[in-house]
């Protein structure tokens, strides 16, 4: 089913900054800022003004620097947050409130009519104050809430005819693809804006869930770099593009510029104080290489046959390990020519034999390897070159 054409809000500026080891100053704010801009994300959501006065001053520098992203600014359902909000020249609000029995209880302490008449008076509010600003109305712990009560809220704010997004929150991870595409299917079907979703990532869902609420019809995703946010975080943006990727190339070449994506990833990373995780989507340090001889077989003839995402489409490279028991001659071959290399495919074929059994007693590296190959090719005159002990 063709997906909506969906747009990235990227929180690493808001829910990023809630991850533990996340205390940006205003020069990483503007330098994270500018990077997701020139990557293309069309939306940057920052910290709410009322954070902190640092807050404030970034977020005012930050809607200064005249980026193509729209800024976005993340607000409580109340008049107050959303009067300083709007003095600070952002392009939107975010306002949300949480209905899950939970947040009601232990957070606010509203009932579901009165959520629903704050709603009603703060958005209106706004609307009248700024006409042209962005408006979005989400609310917290979706998943966890009433589906009649939730439904209810979002009716009662569609009625106002006020907002131009609902967002959903899987503020505790624990949708699945199939919750998600319910809930965003029936606000689909039962309401008129675009729909926003926002989905943390503690049962390891939150990149399925933010796709499955596209198919359902969502017009807008939350993601913040490496998946950074509160506790282990939400949909991460690189996750989020390989997912897109695979599923429509040449749409997501278009619109993102994927080869910023490492480097933005590294830049957050050391801000951070974490390392890109060894397995993560496209910049995992073994998101590209290939270790089984048949993989590195077919890899060598067509690298698609292996490989869902294109490493160059990244500015990434591919690499084939040949250093192990499970390698293969048509590696070791590929090897010999990259050295440039005379070997003989028996040749070849005895030296793949003999790593094999080295690699048996003791781990090899790749020097062991191109050292052995060097040896070989050497006594290349010989009648029957002599395995070296490497
Ligand atoms: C939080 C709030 C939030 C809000 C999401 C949204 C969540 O708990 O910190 O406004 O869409 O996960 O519910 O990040
Ligand atoms: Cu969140």
């Amino acid at each position: 089913m063709p997906l909506n054409s969906y747009h990235i809000i990227e929180s690493t500026l808001r829910e990023g900054e809630q991850f533990i080891g996340a205390n940006f100053t205003r020069d990483d704010k503007i330098r994270i800022a500018r990077a997701l801009d020139a990557f293309g994300a069309e939306y940057l959501e920052l910290t709410s003004p009322l954070a902190s006065p640092g807050s404030m001053a970034d977020l005012k520098a930050i809607t200064r620097l005249g980026l193509h992203a729209r800024i976005l600014t993340h607000i409580r359902c109340r008049i107050e947050d959303a009067k300083i909000a709007l003095d600070t020249g952002v392009d939107g609000l975010d306002v949300v409130i949480g209905t899950s029995s939970q947040l009601r209880q232990f957070s606010h302490g509203m009932s579901i009519e009165q959520i629903i008449e704050l709603a009603e008076e703060v958005l209106t509010w706004i609307r009248k104050q700024a006409p042209d600003i962005e408006l979005r109305f989400s609310t917290e712990d979706s998943f966890r809430s009433e589906e009649k009560e939730l439904l209810q809220v979002y009716l009662a704010v569609d009625k106002l005819g006020v907002v131009d997004r609902f967002g959903v929150a899987d503020t505790v991870g624990i949708a699945t693809p199939t919750d998600v595409s319910r809930l965003v299917g029936t606000l689909r079907r039962l309401t008129t804006a675009d729909i926003e979703f926002h989905g943390h990532n503690d049962s390891g869902s939150a990149i399925a869930n933010a796709f499955a609420a596209l198919e359902a019809g969502a017009t807008h995703i939350d993601t913040t770099v490496l998946g950074i946010g509160e506790r282990n975080g939400i949909t991460s943006l690189g996750g989020f593009i390989a997912r897109m990727y695979t599923y429509d190339r040449e749409q997501t070449r278009s619109k993102y510029r994927l080869e910023l994506l490492r480097d933005i990833e590294l830049m957050v990373a050391d801000m951070v104080g974490v390392d890109i995780p060894f397995n993560n989507p496209i910049t995992g340090f073994s998101a590209f290489t290939h270790k089984a001889g048949i993989h590195a077989k077919a890899i060598l003839n067509s690298p698609d046959t292996y490989e869902a995402l294109n490493p160059a489409d990244f500015g990434l490279t591919r690499y084939l390990s040949i250093a192990h028991k499970l390698t293969g001659w048509n590696a070791v071959k590929a090897r010999a020519e990259q050295l440039g290399l005379q070997l003989s495919p028996e040749q070849i074929k005895a030296l793949t034999r003999h790593i094999k059994a080295l690699a048996d007693e003791r781990s090899l590296t790749l020097d062991d390897v191109d050292e052995l190959l060097y040896h070989w090719a050497e006594e290349t005159t010989d009648a029957s070159p002599q395995p070296m002990v490497a």
